[in-house]
């Protein structure tokens, strides 16, 4: 226990009447989100100033204040939540969503943390890196008994360490966790000048195990799960993230999937500058254009926004910027499959051969899909077809965003000269419609 706490601690002991307030104050509103949507940052109104993150596609849990503590309620609950435009899924998650609300703190504030169980079995939250008294710590049968359903249990600590953080159940953990429930804890700095950016951003990765056509998830899934989230949503449906010019920007992300997401960000180069552990000092960063996220860390990197245009974001393993189907299917590439289409289309006359000359059809094709499914490859952009699924999004960097304005910008337009443009001088001899064999052969010749 430190000294902060020691002093709290005895401040809460003594002050027998703020602890009767409470209990006439009745437990806080539990605020709900029905929305997928990324909702504007909630500035403080209370306390020491900051600049409020954004959660991408998320939300922030409002608090109040009951003397110095602020009070919060989280409620553990079953969600629907749309994974993306014509995708929903049942999941387990808080206040109506999954992933859950961001906490957002000060360092130095004192938080009490109500949580409320509607879910059929016992839960409890981890504060996942954060340092506070052990009974809080949130681990089912170590610190304290499971939390039943239908009843409310009390978290109460002082933020002693600023810094990004997570939580999520602690109980029944791989089936609550694969069923959606986790969300994001930040602490700002105490002194606003620490550190100051203009936007941060916050992204949670996760995953969950849905066959094509249904809406729950798997929960005996152990790595091989079948859509890769940020905040439970996935490409095409991931908001861009809105960057003004010449903005301080840090991208905040963690992992409580079961495998580790290489984040590569194109047009940057940047520096990580926090981890679950602290901040890292400025003589101890690099540079990076992707940095992994092990599972179970969270990592924060900062760049300033200087380069114009629309940057893709995403993992770099390539069938995690991929939804549902087809993970089992063989490589056609190269193979000529006329004289077997011929034969099956006696028998179905619909059927259509794939990937004879890669995947990239895929992200063409209007196929007829099960219900409550999304594209595997999927995403227009102002030129065709993005091809990509799952952990995707763009950053937008652009001249003249208002201070709080986090809408999409639309497309990028390139400046004459700086895009990519097709060759119309003298073309090699071969043919696209040739075969790999051809080209081998005529290259020979
Ligand atoms: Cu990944």
């Amino acid at each position: 226990m430190n000294r902060r706490q020691i002093l709290t601690a005895g401040a809460g002991l003594m002050a027998t009447g703020a602890m009767a307030k409470t209990q006439n104050m009745g437990l806080p509103e539990a605020a709900m989100m029905d929305s997928a949507a990324t909702q504007a940052p909630l500035h403080p109104t209370s306390g020491p100033d900051y600049n409020p993150v954004v959660t991408l596609n998320g939300w922030t849990l409002p608090y109040r204040m009951n003397g110095n503590v602020k009070e919060f309620h989280l409620i553990a609950e079953p969600v629907e939540r749309e994974l993306a435009d014509g995708m929903t899924a049942y999941l387990w998650g808080y206040n109506g969503q999954s992933t859950g609300p961001t906490i957002e703190v000060v360092e130095g504030d004192r938080v009490r943390i109500y949580v409320t169980n509607k879910l059929p079995e016992h839960t409890t939250i981890h504060w996942h890196g954060m340092i506070l008294p052990s009974g809080m710590d949130g681990v089912g049968g170590l610190s304290h008994p499971g939390i039943p359903p239908g009843k409310t249990f009390v978290y109460e600590f002082d933020l002693v360490k600023s810094g990004t953080f997570m939580y999520h159940p602690h109980a029944d953990e791989m089936v609550q966790m694969a069923m959606g429930m986790m969300g994001m804890f930040v602490v700002h700095p105490k002194d606003p000048t620490f550190m100051p950016v203009d936007r941060d951003f916050l992204i949670m990765l996760n995953a969950f195990d849905i066959d094509p056509g249904t809406y729950i998830p798997r929960v005996m899934t152990m790595t091989d799960f079948n859509l890769w989230t940020w905040n439970s949503r996935m490409f095409p449906d991931i908001d861009p993230l809105v960057v003004n010019f010449g903005n301080r920007v840090r991208v905040r992300v963690g992992n409580l999937t079961m495998t580790n997401h290489p984040i590569h960000m194109h047009g940057y180069d940047f520096e990580v500058t926090c981890t679950d552990g602290g901040w890292v000092p400025p003589e101890a960063r690099w540079p990076e254009v992707s940095i992994d996220i092990p599972v179970g860390a969270m990592r924060a990197y900062e760049f300033d926004a200087k380069y114009l245009g629309d940057w893709a974001i995403h993992c770099h393993k390539s069938h995690h910027t991929m939804n549902a189907m087809g993970h089992d299917v063989p490589n056609f590439i190269g193979a000529d499959k006329r004289q077997l289409t011929r034969m099956i289309r006696k028998h179905q006359p619909e059927y259509m051969p794939m990937g004879s000359n890669g995947m990239a059809e895929m992200g063409m094709m209007e196929m007829e899909l099960p219900d409550n499914t999304v594209p595997m490859m999927t995403g227009w952009g102002p030129h065709g077809p993005i091809e990509m699924g799952g952990m995707f999004s763009v950053v937008k960097v652009r001249k003249g965003i208002g201070a709080d304005d986090y809408s999409d910008p639309g497309w990028y337009e390139n400046p004459p000269g700086e895009q990519a443009y097709e060759w119309t001088g003298e073309l090699p001899e071969f043919s696209s419609n040739d075969s790999p064999k051809t080209i081998l052969t005529k290259r020979k010749a």
